[in-house]
C-alpha cells in the first residue's frame, strides 16, 4: 500500500509565521470585517496582479454570483451550460431566474455559441457561461450574440483567476465576471469571491449589495445580503499573492509531466486548451474512451484502491439533479455533447505540493490498465 494518499487539489499554505504581522494587525485595530484594511489593501492588490480596474470582494463566489445577477437584475430566461459546478446554475434560481441549458463544445468543453442562438426567447435576458476548467470560453461569438440580442452576460470564471487571452485577463469579458477563492481553488482566501466590474458605478453598487444594500448609515439602496469577505481573509489573499507565481509555476510542471507521461495511451484524450495565453493548470482533465479498456468509473475506483482521490468534475450534469431534470432544456437530447463528456471525464491531481514521484504514480495506474 502507498504511504500517503493523493488528493485531486490542496490548498497551498504559506508558513504560518508569515501570517502572524497580518493578524497582529487585525487584532491592533480590532477591525475584523466590513471593508477594513486589509479588504482595501487585498482589493488594491488583486486589481493590479489580475490586471483589472475595479473588484468587489466577496465572502464566496456562490454569493457574489447571486450578487451580480442582482446588480445586472437579471430576470426570465438566462442561457448557461449544464456542464460545471451546481452552484452556477442554483445562483439562477436563488434569483428567482430560469436556467436554459445549452449544450458544449466537444473542445473547449464551454457553452457552444452555435447553439445559443437556438435557446433564446423573448422571455431570455442574459448568458451565463463558465470557463471551465480556466480554460476561455468564445468570448467574441458570446459578445456578437448579445448585442444583437441586447443580452447581458456574467461569466463564471470561479476556476479562471490569472488566466489571459490575447486582450489581456479574461476576467475582463462580459458584464461582469465572477470568481471563487475555495480551498480547492488555484487562489484561495480559504473562502472568498469577487466580482470584476466594467467602471467604478457597478463596483460601488457591488458594494452596497454585499453590505445588505446599505449607502450609509441611514439609506439602503438595494434588497442586499451579507457578503462581506472578513480581514481574515482578505490578509490569507495578501499573502497567497506572494506565492502565486511560484505556485502556478509548478502546476505547469505537474502539467507537463502528465502530458509526456500520459502521451501515446490509447484511450486517454487530454482536451486542448486553445485560447489561453496564461494559464493557470487549475485542472487536469482527461477523457476515458471506450478503446482504453476500462470504463471512467471502472478507473476511478481502481485509483480509490491506490488512495488516488481523482474526481469526475461535472458528473452529474447539473440538468440531471432533481430541481433541474423537469426543464424541457435538461433532456439529454438536448445536450449530447455535456452528456457524453460528463461520462468520461476524470480530472487527475494537480497542486504544488504534489511530487514528481506522485504524478508518476497515478500515470503508473493509468498506463498499467
Ligand atoms: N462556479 C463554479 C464553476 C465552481 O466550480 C464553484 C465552486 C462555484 C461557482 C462556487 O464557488 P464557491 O461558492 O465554492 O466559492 C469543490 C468546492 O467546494 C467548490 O468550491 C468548487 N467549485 C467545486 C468544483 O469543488 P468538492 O465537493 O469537490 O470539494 P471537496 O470538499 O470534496 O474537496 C475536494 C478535495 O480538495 C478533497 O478531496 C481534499 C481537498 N481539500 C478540500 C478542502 C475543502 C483540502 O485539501 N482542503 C480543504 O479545505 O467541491
Amino acid at each position: 500500500m502507498p504511504d500517503k494518499p493523493i488528493f485531486v487539489t490542496q490548498p497551498f499554505l504559506p508558513p504560518l509565521d508569515e501570517y502572524v504581522p497580518y493578524l497582529e494587525e487585525i487584532w491592533d485595530s480590532k477591525i475584523l470585517t466590513n471593508g477594513g484594511q486589509m479588504h482595501q489593501r487585498f482589493e488594491r492588490a488583486l486589481c493590479e496582479h489580475l490586471g483589472v480596474e475595479h473588484i468587489s470582494l466577496f465572502n464566496n463566489g456562490t454569493i457574489a454570483l447571486l450578487a451580480a445577477l442582482q446588480e445586472l437584475r437579471v430576470t426570465g430566461e438566462v442561457i448557461t451550460t449544464p456542464y460545471s459546478f451546481v452552484a452556477t446554475s442554483h445562483s439562477l434560481l436563488w434569483k428567482g431566474a430560469k436556467p436554459v441549458f445549452v449544450d458544449i463544445d466537444p473542445v473547449s468543453l464551454n457553452l457552444d455559441p452555435q447553439k445559443i442562438e437556438a435557446a433564446i426567447t423573448p422571455q431570455t435576458t442574459a448568458i451565463m457561461p463558465v470557463h471551465c476548467y480556466g480554460n476561455p470560453c468564445d468570448t467574441d461569438a458570446i459578445k456578437a450574440i448579445a448585442d444583437l440580442y441586447n443580452l447581458k452576460v456574467i461569466y463564471d470564471s470561479a476556476h479562471a483567476f490569472g488566466v489571459e487571452d490575447r486582450a489581456g485577463s479574461i476576467l475582463n469579458h462580459g458584464d461582469l465576471s465572477v470568481l471563487s477563492f475555495h480551498a480547492t481553488k488555484v487562489f484561495t482566501t480559504f473562502e472568498g469571491g469577487a466580482v470584476i466590474c466594467p467602471d467604478a458605478k457597478s463596483k460601488r453598487r457591488l458594494d452596497y449589495i454585499k453590505n445588505f444594500g446599505f449607502q450609509n448609515e441611514v439609506s439602503v439602496v438595494a434588497p442586499g445580503i451579507n457578503g462581506k469577505l472578513s480581514e481574515v481573509n482578505a490578509a490569507m489573499g495578501l499573502l497567497q499573492l506572494k506565492y502565486f507565481d511560484q505556485l502556478i509555476k509548478r502546476r505547469k510542471d505537474i502539467d507537463a509531466y502528465y502530458r509526456r507521461g500520459l502521451a501515446g495511451v490509447s484511450g486517454i484524450v487530454i482536451p486542448s486548451r486553445e485560447r489561453q495565453v496564461v494559464d493557470n493548470y487549475a485542472y487536469f482533465p482527461i477523457l476515458i474512451e471506450s478503446d482504453f479498456g476500462m470504463s471512467r468509473d471502472e478507473l476511478y475506483e481502481l485509483m480509490l484502491g491506490d488512495d488516488i482521490y481523482t474526481r469526475r468534475y461535472f458528473y452529474p450534469l447539473i440538468s440531471e439533479f432533481p430541481m433541474y431534470r423537469g426543464l424541457p432544456s435538461a433532456s439529454s437530447n438536448n445536450l449530447p455533447v455535456a452528456s457524453s463528456v460528463s461520462r468520461k471525464i476524470l480530472c487527475l491531481p494537480i497542486y504544488p505540493a504534489l511530487e514528481n514521484a506522485d504524478v508518476q504514480r497515478v500515470v503508473d495506474v493509468i498506463r498499467k490498465v
